[in-house]
């Protein structure tokens, strides 16, 4: 009779239990890489060490041998199922926090995923500038090292877009993830690894990374729209600020320039959190609509073809379970639990505390 009660209340407990524990309490708040103090900056490098130092959980998926590589292996996987297409931005999302959830959860670390804002340091008018190099992002003791060395020609072959103003190529010479103490398997033939490679074209970082181009994306009127203006056209001859990251730092011959294999820079994870800040930025606009709302091809480019929806899944492999997209459209729901740093919003809460 007890039991029966208890059991009875407990199935209570389990139906509403479920939306109760859907629920995302504290979330990590998401900053700008400059936010960080010195020592929580160390606290993340030494995060992506640690993930470095675990297991693969792949299975040995394109010969990852450890958990960072899991993720560039699994990106690598899916390279062709998830670039122009409606859930580009998400899955991207969903990839970044997951990597955010594994250090926090596996490694440890307590902040949150940093972001990179490059368009506080690209020029707006002056396209060569290498100002955005000398920032605090490219250090050698705080920072992710600087560019890749020496500078090394590009085959025609391994430069299918001509891209001019190249000024690297070899390995990182510095920081965290410098020649000899960081390697990369994925990709390469098994038992074989590489170093990280940057090979940095200011004239891409600053065009494309410019608050303007930024403030264009965030102001398109719905979601397929915005979705096309993020990633743009596949070719350089419009500006994209997706492509400002990747080929502002990986260039031709870096990794973060390799479609497929750019997880491998470490970098990576602070661009598209910021390329997230900002589908963030525009869901915030009008966010009980745009918590709902889809759209783009299901198929690379495909614009006339068949588009996404929201009960639309994506997967990251052995990484996490398969998640919706209208999930995924929640930073703070049953699946994602993060949100983005602003003052007002620490002040609310000072208050609410
Ligand atoms: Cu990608």
């Amino acid at each position: 009779m007890h039991i029966s009660k208890f059991l009875l209340s407990f199935g209570v407990l389990l139906l509403t239990g479920e939306s109760l524990a859907a629920q995302c309490k504290n979330p990590p708040q998401r900053k700008e890489w400059r936010q960080l103090s010195k020592s929580e900056r160390l606290d993340y490098l030494n995060a992506v060490t640690c993930l470095a130092n675990k297991p693969d959980v792949t299975g040995g998926l394109q010969n990852a041998t450890n958990l960072f590589q899991s993720f560039q292996a699994t990106h690598s996987d899916q390279n062709s199922a998830i670039h122009w297409v409606g859930h580009f931005a998400l899955w991207h999302r969903y990839f970044t926090a997951t990597y955010e959830r594994y250090l926090r959860e596996v490694c440890g670390y307590k902040g949150a995923q940093p972001y990179w804002n490059w368009a506080l340091d690209a020029s707006s008018t002056d396209n060569s500038s290498m100002a955005i190099y000398e920032t605090e992002i490219f250090d050698s003791d705080y920072g992710f090292g600087g560019n890749g060395k020496p500078f090394r020609e590009a085959t025609a072959a391994e430069n299918s877009f001509n891209l001019t103003g190249r000024t690297g190529g070899g390995c990182v010479q510095d920081g965290p993830f410098r020649k000899g103490k960081f390697f990369l398997n994925v990709g390469e033939p098994k038992g074989q690894s590489d170093c990280l490679r940057r090979d940095w074209i200011p004239w891409i970082m600053n065009y494309f990374g410019r608050q303007t181009l930024v403030d264009h994306v965030e102001s398109q009127s719905d979601y397929t729209s915005f979705a096309r203006a993020l990633e743009n056209i596949p070719n350089f001859s419009q500006p994209n600020i997706h492509g400002s990251g990747h080929f502002g730092v990986g260039g031709v011959l870096g990794t973060l320039g390799n479609s497929a294999h750019s997880p491998g820079d470490p970098l990576f994870f602070l661009h598209h959190c910021n390329l997230d800040r900002v589908l963030w930025n525009w869901q915030q606009k009008d966010l009980p609509a745009r918590l709902h709302e889809v759209g783009g091809p299901i198929e690379p480019l495909d614009y006339s073809g068949q588009n996404v929806t929201l009960d639309f899944k994506v997967n990251i492999g052995k990484l996490a379970g398969n998640a919706t997209l209208e999930q995924l459209l929640n930073t703070q729901g049953d699946v994602l639990c993060y949100n983005y740093y602003s003052p007002q919003l620490a002040a609310s809460q000072d208050v609410g505390n």
